[in-house]
């Protein structure tokens, strides 16, 4: 155990060890539960079948990265069964909930299924990709209790217990609604926002102390009061690159070799940086399209979300990145050609191919 995770443990050896519920357990629920059990929190996986959490109670998570497979004992509970009986003390509150399921199971249900869950303690972070799901989350959660996260991590799930953490990335985490609209511009122009101080009285112990859990278990992790600005940053990026990536059945480092998706990248660029700008988020054109054309290279072999999702038959989350845009545009009365076209294919698409109901 190195010094910095000695500490930490240490600390939390007067007040009990963090508890933290993974909701979800896909590909990141299953990498952050490992990682963080392993870092000395007491970590429960909430699964949406039995089988899955008949299967990690058996053996745990097996976590693959460059230096092989761990397991890691979890506690699993099923959703159905965890629905069933609520948390009976403060004692079993967890400290913070993970919320890694997909937008499209965030559904009025499960939100008041989380609402139960979230005792005089918890807090709710939310990973997931595009907007508009904190807002649905708060009519049934009370709004300064839910935070949003936007990780670059990469993982990919192999089997019901099977992680690999395919690479290592960076991840903000902040309340989902701080009234301030903090997003780094100035004059109209957006200027790359510097980190804030970590130390800065803005943020609580308990959140300073989950991200201290964060970084021990190895995740690169900032508090920030500028969610907006990732959460569009990371929206206009999943906008390019998803779209273009499952419809042309291509890895993201494909894309910018394509002279044709090129121009298509541009263009959809142009237009998400004019909606966020009018939403109070100046993004500046040049420098998003090199961030994007930075994330394929540096995700080259990756296949991306909506990729993997229409390859298995499975409804993507065209909806909540693409489709949120479209409305939002709706509002502002902005023209979204090449957003909407994009949007209108990988709808047909879904069409034809989802087994899924
Ligand atoms: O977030 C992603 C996704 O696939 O959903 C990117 C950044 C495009 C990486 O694959």
């Amino acid at each position: 155990m190195d010094s910095q995770r000695h500490v930490i443990v240490e600390l939390w050896k007067g007040g009990g060890r963090m508890r933290i519920e993974c909701v979800g357990s896909g590909s990141l629920g299953l990498l952050f539960a490992a990682r963080l059990s392993d870092a000395g929190a007491d970590v429960v996986l909430i699964t949406s079948t039995e089988e899955q959490a008949d299967r990690l109670n058996a053996e745990g998570v097996a976590l693959q990265d460059g230096s092989g497979t761990i397991y890691r004992a979890v506690a699993a509970e099923c959703y159905r069964e965890a629905a069933a009986g609520s948390p009976d003390s403060e004692e079993r509150d967890a400290d913070w909930l993970l919320l890694t399921v997909k937008q499209k199971h965030i559904t009025p249900e499960l939100a008041r299924w989380l609402a139960k869950r979230i005792g005089l303690k918890t807090r709710l972070i939310c990973f997931q990709n595009g907007i508009g799901h904190a807002e649905r989350l708060a009519a049934e959660i009370p709004p300064d209790r839910i935070y949003v996260a936007v990780t670059t991590e990469g993982a990919r799930r192999d089997g019901l217990n099977h992680v690999s953490h395919t690479g290592w990335g960076v991840t903000r985490i902040g309340k989902a609604f701080t009234g301030s609209g903090g997003n780094g511009s100035k004059n109209g122009t957006y200027v790359p926002l510097p980190e804030d101080a970590q130390d800065d009285a803005y943020f609580d112990e308990n959140e300073k102390n989950m991200r201290q859990l964060f970084l021990s278990a190895g995740f690169e992790t900032f508090l920030s009061k500028h969610m907006d600005s990732f959460i569009w940053q990371k929206l206009l990026i999943n906008a390019v690159i998803n779209p273009l990536t499952a419809l042309l059945g291509v890895t993201n480092g494909k894309l910018p070799e394509l002279p044709e998706c090129r121009e298509l990248m541009d263009k959809l660029v142009t237009e998400v940086c004019e909606v966020a700008s009018a939403n109070g988020i100046p993004l500046q054109t040049g420098g998003m399209i090199s961030e994007v054309l930075d994330v394929c290279v540096r995700t080259a072999l990756n296949h991306s979300s909506m990729l993997q999702d229409l390859a298995s038959g499975r409804m993507t989350e065209i909806e909540w990145i693409n489709g949120s845009l479209l409305r939002e545009a709706d509002e502002h009365h902005i023209a979204l050609p090449v957003n909407r076209t994009l949007y209108a294919l990988v709808k047909a698409k879904e069409r034809t191919i989802v087994k899924e109901s």
